[in-house]
């Protein structure tokens, strides 16, 4: 697409899928998305992305996919994959350059269980802002927040590598990255105080060029989570 524009309710869609490409509908700031645009950006699979207004979708949209959500993908024979490990996990197998999940069952199946237990430290990225914005006291979510962060922590030390799967950045990285990304805007960088490993694993992280690829300045992050914490989310800010 050449526009990042958003498509909202109403808009023509997008014409039918490039044959050598792959469509993300996706939403600039999300960071469900992020995944999936990490892992297309890794591989290097050439697509097009068709942002949409979450808050007044196309039709066509949610015909494609009834929950509504992004990450969701489109093939140019109209297949359409959606809920972000599931997209990420499909890319991987159909495009086999740069294999980020590793090739043995159980390798494997240690992923997809530590992002099941990731799944569980993910609405405290959205708990706490938003009990903060209404002044709620948030002391004891961002205690719980920071136990998490020990418990990754220790998995660090304990494997000794350097990052989640290994000594290079594997899919497990990418599926937990964009939360970290946000620490700085949920005003969380701290609850890295206390866990070393963790803290230079982000550092890591924001050194890897896909990463890089993905992210926004913090400015343009500041000024779309001003607009969405207001009610209003813009999700064209910046553009
Ligand atoms: N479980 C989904 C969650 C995706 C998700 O919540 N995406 C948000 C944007 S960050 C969305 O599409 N929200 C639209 C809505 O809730 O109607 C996944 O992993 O892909």
């Amino acid at each position: 697409m050449s526009t990042e524009k958003c498509f909202a309710k109403g808009s023509p869609a997008p014409g039918p899928v490039p044959k050598d490409h792959i469509r993300i509908y996706s939403m600039r700031f999300c960071p469900f998305a992020q995944r999936t645009r990490l892992v297309l950006n890794a591989k290097g699979i050439k697509h097009d992305t068709v942002n949409i207004n979450l808050k007044d979708k196309p039709d066509w949209f949610l015909e494609k996919n009834p929950l509504g959500l992004v990450p969701t993908l489109e093939t140019p024979a109209g297949e359409v994959i959606y809920e972000s490990p599931i997209t990420c996990e499909y890319l991987d197998e159909v495009y086999p350059e740069n294999q980020l999940l590793p090739s043995t069952p159980f390798a494997k199946a240690q992923q997809r269980m530590m992002l099941e237990h990731f799944s569980k430290v993910v609405p405290y990225f959205y708990k706490i802002p938003t009990g903060r914005n209404k002044g709620e006291d948030v002391s004891g979510l961002e205690t719980e927040l920071k136990e998490k962060f020990a418990k990754l922590n220790e998995d660090l030390v304990n494997k000794k590598t350097q990052f989640f799967g290994g000594d290079t950045i594997t899919m497990i990285d990418y599926m937990m990255w964009p939360f970290f990304e946000r620490l700085e805007i949920f005003e969380l960088k701290h609850c890295l105080d206390s866990t070393p490993e963790l803290k230079k694993w982000t550092e890591r992280m924001s050194e890897d060029p896909t990463v890089k690829a993905t992210r926004h300045s913090m400015d343009t992050y500041k000024g779309f989570y001003k607009t969405y914490t207001e009610g209003n989310p813009n999700y064209d800010y910046g553009l």
